[in-house]
């Protein structure tokens, strides 16, 4: 995954640094004058720590996430000197998560600084959900002292940045003082650079003390590749009228709003999103029509680009995917079917045609792209659509009437009941974080987005636990936003600490955790296809406490009635609230468990199936299965 972009840009940022440091500055007012010449450089006579620290801030750090150690004491102070925001909190997992919910809202690369050793191994989950999420993030990482003082054993001596390496795109082990600012900077660059991830940049501690002259000046970016041979035959696809052209939008979409609606309107194109594209395109365009297009996902989606029986002219037949990778979840273990004709665009060309097969592959960053395409309106435009946007709007209507369909709940809150009220209570441009419970599934279906960085899930590596720290780290630089999290009892026993850092800084997020004292994700799996679960029940937990342990306010919602004035109040406190929904999931089906399953059972053997059914069949027969 390390780019030979990114890393050739460090050793010219670095050679820069390096070249100029050998004419030596000279200290004092002279000197501060020429700094005031340089405005974006780090420039001067200091300290490694203060050298980073002017780094981060020339790159306009609005916080940096973590816990200070002994390595890194020195940077932290410098922090507080040079008044650079940081917030602490409880565990490197939050910090990394942190970042990854303040690069998500922002769009700007969150930053996170841990210790080597136990620090990062902490924080490697959400290191790696940022990764497999496309999630820009930069984290100042410490490692154990070098050169000739370097002592044998010391503390946190892991094999810190081969730790690193598999969840970031880049890691830039520093050797010597001089290369820390343009190792930092160069970071941001790289972190943003084509399909965005997170950069490590390792810093011995010992070169934190260290003063020296700096002359770094900022890095040069890179002009994002654009295959235009490659653009032209896709130019040529789209311009065929005969075929019916629908959108499949990802994450890489999110900043080109305006113009992805413009592309789709000018191809008269259904949009549907991946889920992290959600808000890429308002789900409340005429469109629009949801998340996905297979049966996992918005069944609005999967009946427009499917097409329906009767209608030989509906459904689409070449397939625009842009800054979009058909991951597993995304597709519900690959379920979104094959077009006639596929143009993929991305800008990792690494992503490009590995899932479907595609008539052209475009490496280009998605904005690029969508700009080119309007540059050529007049080749491609086709007239308006008047059935097409019927049909959709009659899907919509239809899927909105599945809200509706409320379970009654014997001993709780039908979770769709929560998204609804959710939707219906948050305001338009609150930032709604999901987490990984069966609940991600029903929020991604029916939580209709209007704004681009307002509904977050973590998509590709499924930590649990993401939502809690995310959504403080996006509330700590989103202050007016009414920022929430919808998260299972299960996920909030891994980060529920968290909220602690958020009663303590006053940052006013909404917890609403669905309690149902179960892994009912797993449950749901198990049960299927063993008639029995394990290891999937929970404690019951006295969550009136723990709000109070924390310091937090609290919410009780115990039935279906009292929930709409429930969740409003909460939303209308003006700090932070731990919400318990007694949860009842009753028999509540979820399109994305359904569709996945029948997937991975269609790919199972005849003898592994036989082997499923014959299991099935005994275990049936007992009415008293053992569970857990
Ligand atoms: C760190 C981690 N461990 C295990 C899993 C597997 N897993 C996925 S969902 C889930 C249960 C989530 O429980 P909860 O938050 O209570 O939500 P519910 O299933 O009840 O909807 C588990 C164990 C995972 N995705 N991530
Ligand atoms: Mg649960």
């Amino acid at each position: 995954m390390e780019a030979s972009l990114t890393r050739r840009g460090l050793m010219k940022a670095i050679a820069a640094t390096g070249s100029v440091l050998a004419a030596k500055a000279t200290a004092g007012p002279v000197h501060q004058v020429q700094a005031a010449r340089h405005p974006g450089w780090v420039f001067g006579r200091m300290t490694g720590a203060q050298a980073l620290t002017e780094a981060l801030l020339l790159e306009g750090t609005g916080c940096v996430y973590g816990i200070p150690g002994a390595q890194e004491n020195e940077l932290w102070d410098t922090f507080k000197q040079k008044k650079l925001p940081y917030l602490l909190v409880t565990h490197e997992y939050s910090a990394a998560c942190m970042a990854d919910g303040y690069a998500r809202s922002t769009g700007r690369p969150g930053v996170l600084c841990v210790v080597p050793g136990p620090g990062i191994t902490n924080c490697l989950t959400g290191l790696g959900e940022a990764l497999l999420d496309s999630s820009p993030i930069v984290a100042i990482v410490g490692d154990v002292g070098i050169g000739e003082k370097a002592k044998p054993f010391q503390v946190h001596a892991l094999a810190n940045v081969d730790l690193l390496r598999p969840v970031c795109k880049s890691v830039y082990p520093v050797q010597t003082v001089d290369q820390i600012p343009g190792a930092v900077r160069q970071a941001f660059l790289a972190a943003l650079c084509g399909e965005p991830g997170p950069i490590a940049v390792v810093v011995p501690y010992n070169l934190l003390i260290e003063a020296a002259d700096f002359r770094s000046p900022p890095p040069a970016a890179e002009l994002p590749v654009f295959d235009e041979a490659a653009f032209q035959k896709a130019l040529g696809l789209l311009a065929d009228r005969s075929q019916r052209v629908g959108i499949y939008a990802g994450f890489g979409c999110m900043d080109f709003n305006a113009d992805l609606a413009a592309v789709a309107e000018l191809l008269q194109a259904p949009v549907a999103t991946s889920v992290s594209g959600k808000g890429a395109i308002s789900e409340t365009h005429s469109l629009a029509v949801g998340w996905g297009y297979g049966p996992h996902a918005s069944e609005p989606a999967e009946l427009v680009f499917a097409g329906e029986r009767g209608h030989p002219r509906s459904g689409i037949t070449t397939l625009l995917a842009i800054g979009v990778k058909f991951s597993e979840v995304s597709t519900g273990y690959y379920g979104n079917f094959q077009p006639r004709h596929v143009i993929h665009v991305d800008a990792n060309a690494g992503n490009l045609g590995r899932v479907l097969e595609t008539d052209v592959c475009v490496q280009a960053d998605a904005g690029v792209f969508l700009g080119r395409v309007l540059a050529h309106a007049d080749m491609v435009r086709r007239p308006a659509d008047q059935k097409l946007c019927g049909r959709i709007k009659q899907a919509k209507a239809a899927a909105a009437r599945e809200l509706c369909d409320i379970k009654p709940g014997k001993c709780g809150v039908d979770p769709l009941a929560v998204v609804a009220s959710l939707r219906r209570n948050l305001p338009d441009d609150a930032l709604l974080f999901t987490d990984v419970t069966v609940t991600e599934h029903l929020a991604a279906e029916h939580f209709i987005v209007g704004k681009p960085r307002t509904f977050f899930n973590p998509v590709d590596n499924q930590s649990m636990g993401w939502s809690i720290p995310a959504s403080i780290g996006a509330q700590r630089v989103n202050y007016g936003k009414t920022v929430a999290t919808l998260t299972g009892d299960g996920c909030m026993l891994m980060s529920a600490m968290e909220m602690s850092t958020a009663a303590r800084e006053g940052l006013p997020v909404k917890f609403f955790i669905l309690d149902d004292h179960a892994y009912h994700y797993m449950q749901m799996l198990q049960d299927a296809a063993y008639k029995r679960t394990t290891a999937t029940h929970l404690a019951a937990i006295n969550y009136q406490a723990l709000a109070q342990a924390f310091g937090v306010a609290y919410q009780e919602i115990g039935s279906q009635a009292e929930l709409d004035a429930k969740v409003r109040g909460a939303i209308e406190h003006n700090g932070p609230v731990l919400v318990r929904i007694a949860t009842d999931y009753g028999d509540r089906k979820i399109r994305w468990i359904e569709a996945v399953r029948k997937r991975y059972s269609g790919e199972l053997s005849a003898g592994q199936k036989m082997r499923f059914l014959a299991r099935i069949g005994v275990r049936s027969l007992n009415h008293r299965p053992e569970n857990d």
